[in-house]
């Protein structure tokens, strides 16, 4: 098929039914960038002999050089299947976990998705994330089985060994699509009974659970991956060949006169030919038969490889070519590696962009046919309700569905992700070819000075030719200076447009985009009963001015591209339907938006992002002065990459935060070469910790029991006990605000551990219920779907359960807040007798039996201090986690003269622990100026922020401190004669082998490993070349683990000292790691660097 035109793409455009946008999505390495190239290569736009090698897709010199994809990029393909044209908008995703962001910008725009599995390796973690990914689109998959020609020659299995090995790698891919299905039939059945509740309370006596009904009902028989329906490709993308077993079914049932229905049930599957009978039969395991599938399609590719790769045998191969009808070129066929004649034979014998190009037209869903279930997913963000959404913006999921292209149709488009192109790289700044007229015009130019400089030589030149000579120079003259003109002014340009340029990468979900037109950006916090009621009824996106609107704005938008892997192409409109590149966004779309001539259309649903930025670093220029550039260089990556995250600290620093090292490092030469331009330092990797406290050892650091010991000296003991506040043994801190009008009462105590891993997990939901209560407290109702309010009560009891004890008696209707920023893993709890406040849950009780309770005056000042103090604990400054701070005594005195005759025994810490931070100083400054004017302290409720925060801060030293560090799992694979040195080296980092498994079918071991981040710096690499690029690990940020030696630790009890000495100076890995981090935030470290300088000299002359 030669090179598709421009024009023929246009008009298939236009006709939605036979569009189909997918994605390519596999595990990494798996080959989907090789498969892509075949595809690519079907069109004519790369060579198909190149084909598998260029990787045409990974178009970064990174990409090509470290052999991973990192972005996902689209092209345009046409295919013809079943005489129809189709138009594939194809997008080739990262299998990489670091940019497991990228795969999720792709399959949002997509209705199905081509699913690799490597043949050898398997399902794989990143196979079941996008697996994953893929359902929780509500896309459709087909499934690739790729690399089959490494079971034939690597692991060199028989034919009938691959049949077994092929259908467990299709058992294990079933399971993982079954498990996402059964899990969404039993929430949807969860949900249907929750919508009857009052029947069944009325219900005539007891219902019996059974699980499984719901799963009976459940239609699934589209649902499972399995070559007799179609939706499975065999293939070896690297010597361009693939089939679905429709096509052996259709030769054979010619060959063979059975019917290719027939046939086609049986090739896959327990059956075998009987030769006498020519009878399919089943049972060809029981008697020991070749099922059909090896005997009719597996052997002839076994026997082809053997006949050009493994033996060589030329006359078979002859023997072959002539039965397969296919050509042959004789320096193929010559050539000294094999492999090119065996991949021109499978090219034209089974050639794989055939048998894919042909399953994503017949299983993948057109546009058209996107399921209304998608649609409401997509329109109700967050917790509300589809139905709760206006009525105007509901009849737009009409629309929708019609993916009409017509021109009163509204315009939806969803831009998944901004990505930046060299400006030259735009179509209207390419150099472009010169028109034929152009070429005419040059060339008649140059025919006549030829002919002129020819009579010039021949004779003496009469009037008239040199008037023709004189025109012709002239006319060159004005050309050239033209040209030079021209060549001046794109010069200029050029330098002031070096900048890079950002295409939206989109689609049209209805009606008819164009250049130039007007829209709405909705930004995710839009809400369109807002934005109806408040633009007037006339009012749409052409108008020139809209009144102000929370979260939308106007833009026109500028150049539409057709994304053609490495190209655009300039297009005059987009139908809807259609992946396109969007120009003239930059100043209007970080990441992703919803754009609309609509103010009834809602943002789509955010992102499902997999992957947790982090690994941070902070960035300075080399010199000062480039800071600018830098800033501006950090905001482009910041638009540029969906998952990176750029942000200033308090601190000062340019801190970049990436999912991992390997997108740390393109994010770093991006910034170096794109977008910043300068030369810049780059930290060390900045390692985030949380603060927490434990309940008190009851071993020592010896593991005696401490109860039993008698503590022989107390010298270091907390000294600064005697600094605090009122705080008594049992941790209960005492502070009174400066004007002496309110006191609080903290105590600090660790959250078992469930509750913190709980709320860690469900922050996103107690973000939700804080948005309830807000608007419960501003007198509105939220709408909010009953399956959010389900998650709501489900979390309640869930901590009931994880709550118990008489400590946290009643806990959970006594939380406060949560914090910090309102929904962090750590709890504020009211234990303040005289104090019943608003129960945070009640928006779960039904609105007429609400308790009437009333917040006191400042309480939000005390949820304001205990935010501060979680946010960065006084061991160094980081987040703290799983503490609960209990306020057991709030009083406030209404009276506003502040009592002066106490002022010494006032309970403020004045010398807060060396922590430096603001209001204990401003306190005692305060404290200093107050006799002098009583009303110099500042509104009450600020003063009783300082006082909570530091209450909490004091409280929390009061426990046993611990610092807890980020956790990766990774999942290794490796040869049996490497597993020692991995082993070895997770062992020097620190990391724990959780399972280890041999893989069935191969030698390969699976090792799952836990490893702290901290100690995970090029962890990839010392892998991979302990193990000669064996095994190669894949971290994925797992959890918060706490580290469990003490950083404050001293010894204190005989045994310790006679273990460790006195000065104790053996390692403390977490002061280690507390000292680095304050040092680097420029915090005090309390450090002696030298003690006794002879005594360590000695120690040194003796070793
Ligand atoms: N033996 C064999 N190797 C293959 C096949 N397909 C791809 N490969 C090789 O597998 C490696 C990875 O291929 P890619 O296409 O880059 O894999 P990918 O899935 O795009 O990788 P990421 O984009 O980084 O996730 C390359 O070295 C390919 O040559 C195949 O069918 N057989
Ligand atoms: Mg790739």
């Amino acid at each position: 098929m030669g090179h598709t035109s421009l024009d023929k793409i246009k008009t298939l455009q236009r006709n939605p039914a036979n569009i189909r946008n997918l994605c390519i999505l596999a595990h990494v390495d798996h080959g989907k960038t090789t498969l892509a190239d075949c595809l690519v290569a079907s069109n004519g736009i790369i060579s198909s002999r190149l084909a598998g090698k260029l990787r045409y897709l990974d178009s970064r010199e990174d990409e090509q050089l470290r052999g991973i994809t990192m972005k996902s990029s689209a092209i345009s393909l046409h295919f013809s299947h079943r005489e129809q044209d189709y138009l594939l908008n194809l997008i080739d995703s990262p299998g990489h976990v670091d940019f497991s962001s990228e795969v999720s910008t792709a399959v949002r725009l997509c209705d199905g998705a081509v699913v690799v599995v490597d043949a050898v390796e398997g399902v794989c973690p990143q196979t079941q994330v996008v697996l994953r990914q893929a359902w929780l689109e509500n896309i459709r998959p087909v499934l690739v089985i790729n690399k089959i020609d490494r079971l034939i020659l690597e692991l060199k299995m028989t034919s009938q060994e691959a049949y077994l090995h092929l259908q467990k790698i299709l058992e294990q891919v079933n399971a993982v699509t079954g498990s996402l299905f059964t899990s969404k039939v039993l929430e949807e059945r969860a949900e249907k009974e929750r919508d009857e509740p009052e029947r069944e309370a009325s219900g005539e006596g007891e219902t019996l659970y059974d699980w499984s009904a719901g799963l009976e009902e459940a239609d699934d028989s589209n649902l499972y991956f399995s070559p007799d329906q179609g939706n499975v490709v065999f293939a070896s993308a690297i010597d361009g060949w693939g089939f679905r077993i429709q096509q052996f079914a259709q030769i054979y049932s010619e060959r063979m006169g059975i019917r290719a229905c027939v046939l086609l049930k049986t090739l896959w599957g327990d059956f075998y030919l009987n030769n006498k009978t020519k009878k399919i039969i089943k049972g060809a395991q029981s008697k020991g038969r070749k099922p059909l599938f090896v005997q009719l399609v597996l052997d002839n590719i076994w026997s082809l490889y053997d006949a050009v790769v493994t033996n060589r045998d030329k006359d078979r191969v002859d023997k072959v070519v002539t039965s397969l009808g296919v050509k042959v070129l004789a320096r193929d066929e010559r050539h000294c590696d094999p492999k090119v004649l065996l991949s021109s034979i499978c090219s034209q014998w089974l050639p794989v962009s055939q048998a894919v190009l042909s399953m994503v037209c017949e299983k993948l869903p057109s546009p058209l046919e996107v399921s209304a279930e998608r649609v409401e997913r997509l329109m109700s963000v967050g917790a509300r309700r589809f139905d709760s959404l206006p009525e105007r913006t509901q009849r737009l999921k009409e629309v929708f569905l019609r993916c009409s292209s017509e021109v009163d149709a509204p315009v939806i488009v969803f831009v998944s992700k901004m990505f930046a192109v060299d400006s030259k790289a735009l179509p209207q700044n390419r150099q472009r070819p010169l028109t034929q007229e152009e070429i005419a015009q040059r060339r008649e130019l140059a025919r006549q000075r030829h002919a002129e400089r020819v009579k010039a030589e021949a004779g003496p030149p009469d009037d008239h030719t040199s008037a023709t000579d004189t025109d012709v120079e002239s006319k060159m003259a004005a050309l050239e200076v033209k040209e030079q003109r021209e060549q001046k002014e794109q010069n200029a340009e050029e330098e002031q447009e070096e900048r890079e340029k950002f295409v939206a990468f989109a689609r049209v979900y209805s009606g008819v985009l164009r250049p130039g037109q007007r829209v709405y950006v909705l930004g995710p916090k839009y809400d369109p009963a807002q934005g109806l009621s408040a633009l007037p009824e006339g009012c749409d996106s052409q108008s020139d001015s809209i009144p102000d609107t929370p979260h939308l704005s106007l833009c026109t938008l500028g150049g539409l591209y057709l994304l053609m892997g490495r190209e655009l192409e300039e297009l005059e409109e987009v139908p809807s339907g259609n992946v396109l590149g969007i120009g003239g966004l930059e100043e209007f779309v970080l990441k992703s938006a919803t754009l609309s001539t609509s103010p009834a259309c809602p943002p789509f649903t955010p992102l499902n992002f997999e992957a947790t930025p982090i690994v941070r670093v902070a960035i300075e220029p080399r010199h000062p002065s480039d800071m600018p550039r830098l800033v501006r260089g950090m905001r482009l990556l910041n638009q540029a990459d969906p998952c990176a995250e750029v942000l200033i600290q308090e601190t000062g620093e340019h801190v970049l935060v990436t999912a991992g090292e390997v997108h740390l490092q393109r994010c770093i030469d991006d910034l170096r070469q794109r977008f910043a331009k300068i030369e810049m330092s780059v930290s060390k990797p900045i390692i985030p910790f949380r603060e927490t406290v434990v309940r008190p050892p009851k071993v020592d650091m010896v593991n005696e029991d401490l109860g039993r010991q008698q503590k022989v000296a107390i010298i270091h003991q907390v000294k600064e006990d005697t600094s605090q506040g009122r705080s008594s043994d049992s941790g209960l801190v005492t502070l009174t605000t400066p004007n002496r009008l309110a006191t609080v009462s903290v105590r600090a105590i660790p959250l078992p551990q469930e509750v913190t891993r709980l709320l860690d997990s469900s922050a996103e939901l107690v973000r939700t219920l804080e948005q309830v209560n807000m608007s419960l407290r501003e007198g509105r109702d939220l709408e909010v779907s009953p399956r959010t309010m389900e998650q709501i009560s489900e979390l309640k009891q869930r901590l009931e359960a994880l709550l118990q004890g008489h400590r946290w008696r009643n806990a959970v209707d006594r939380i406060w807040a949560f914090g910090p920023r309102r929904c962090g893993p750590n709890i504020l709890l009211n234990s303040v007798e005289s104090y019943s406040r608003p129960s945070l849950w009640q928006c779960l009780s039904r609105h007429g039996d609400r308790p009437q309770n009333t917040l006191r005056d400042f309480d939000n000042s005390i949820v304001s201090g205990f935010q501060l103090a979680t946010l960065a604990g006084p061991m160094c400054e980081e987040p703290l986690m799983g503490v609960c701070f209990s306020v057991e005594r709030w009083d406030v005195q209404t009276s506003s003269t502040p009592h002066q005759d106490s002022a010494e025994d006032d309970g403020v810490s004045r010398d807060a622990p060396g922590d430096g931070d603001g209001p204990g100083e401003a306190a005692a400054a305060g404290q200093a100026k107050r006799r002098a004017e009583p009303d110099c302290y500042g509104p009450v409720s600020g003063q009783l922020i300082a006082a909570t925060k530091e209450a909490c801060r004091q409280a929390f030293q009061a426990q046993p401190q611990r610092l807890m560090a980020a956790m990766y799992t990774c999942e290794i694979m490796a040869t049996a004669e490497v597993l020692g040195r991995v082993y070895g080296v997770l062992g020097k980092r620190e990391g724990r082998v959780v399972q280890e498994e041999m893989k069935e079918g191969t030698d390969m071991f699976i090792i799952n490993a836990i490893l702290p981040v901290a100690e995970s710096f090029g962890f990839a690499d010392e892998i991979r070349k302990r193990t000669s690029g064996l095994a190669s690990p894949q971290l994925v940020f797992s959890h918060w683990e706490v580290i469990s030696s003490d950083p404050f630790w001293v010894p204190t009890t005989e045994e310790e000292y006679l273990h460790f000495g006195e000065k104790a100076d053996s390692e403390n890995q977490t002061l280690k790691y507390m000292n680095a981090v304050r040092r680097r935030k420029g915090l005090y470290v309390e450090e002696k660097i030298v003690e006794h300088g002879e005594k360590q000299r000695t120690l040194g002359k003796n070793k």
